[in-house]
């Protein structure tokens, strides 16, 4: 039986991740295939809980803690979208940790120190990034009241998920432009997925480690 297929979404502050997700997961549901929406930072848990507090201004935390936390935030869901891919469910998820690097990156921490805590993480099979200008993005009502809100750091933090891309190939890394109406971002991201709808037979991969399928992976 193949496994679910895991595909992240990532992109910039409005680029509208939460609102391209929500609407994958009703077309995944719509043609009956088992998927699961998860969202990072997960607020709900206790690590969640201090990130929310950090990103809220109502904490102050070493940069390279809270990069810790975002990595242990998603180490504790680890087990779970494992699971959930060997039961069949496409895992569909609301950033990953590209954010984590691309945010602390761009505050001034050393590239590789922010992927190191992420290496070995389940891999996505597919990731997506939305890609807005900040000029567009402030169209859409702004930056809001949170720490990394800035169009400054938002800049900085493009620059460095360009860096990124060019790490995967063409078929595990695609940029989609979100500057356009959700509907047509909408079918772009429908037609990179749809293909995953049946399962995906090969291994689940694991985040920068050599069996991943990567142009110039971290540990090679
Ligand atoms: N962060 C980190 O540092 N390290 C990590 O490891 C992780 C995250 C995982 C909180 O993330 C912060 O955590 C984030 C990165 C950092 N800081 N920043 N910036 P978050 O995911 O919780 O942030 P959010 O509150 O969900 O905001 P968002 O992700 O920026 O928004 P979005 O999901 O991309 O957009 P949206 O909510 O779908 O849409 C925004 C608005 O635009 C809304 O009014 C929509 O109706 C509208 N919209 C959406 N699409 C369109 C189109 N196509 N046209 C016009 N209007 C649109
Ligand atoms: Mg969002």
């Amino acid at each position: 039986m193949p496994r679910g297929a895991f595909i992240a979404v990532e992109g910039l502050d409005r680029s509208g991740k939460t609102t391209q997700v929500t609407n994958l997961e009703t077309r995944f549901q719509a043609a009956g295939i088992d998927v699961k929406l998860l969202k990072f930072p997960d607020r709900t848990t206790a690590i969640g809980k201090m990130i929310d507090a950090y990103l809220r201004s109502q904490s102050e935390l070493d940069d390279h803690a809270i990069h810790l936390l975002f990595s242990a935030n998603r180490w504790e869901l680890a087990t779970t979208i494992e699971r959930l891919l060997n039961e069949g469910t496409i895992v569909v998820c609301d950033r990953y940790a590209f954010s984590g690097v691309a945010f602390s990156a761009a505050k001034g921490l050393d590239l590789d120190w922010c992927r190191s805590p992420d290496v070995s993480l389940p891999a996505p099979d597919v990731t997506l990034f939305l890609d807005i200008s900040p000029e567009k993005a402030r169209e859409r009502g702004g930056y809001g009241e949170e720490r990394y809100e800035k169009e400054e750091l938002q800049r900085k933090v493009r620059t460095i998920f360009s860096k990124i891309s060019g790490e995967f190939s063409a078929e595990k890394w695609v940029t989609v432009d979100a500057g356009r109406s959700q509907e047509d971002v909408a079918a772009d991201v429908w037609s990179f997925v749809e293909g995953f709808a049946a399962g995906v037979h090969s291994p689940l991969q694991r985040l920068w480690t050599r069996n991943e399928n990567e142009r110039d992976s971290f540990n090679t």
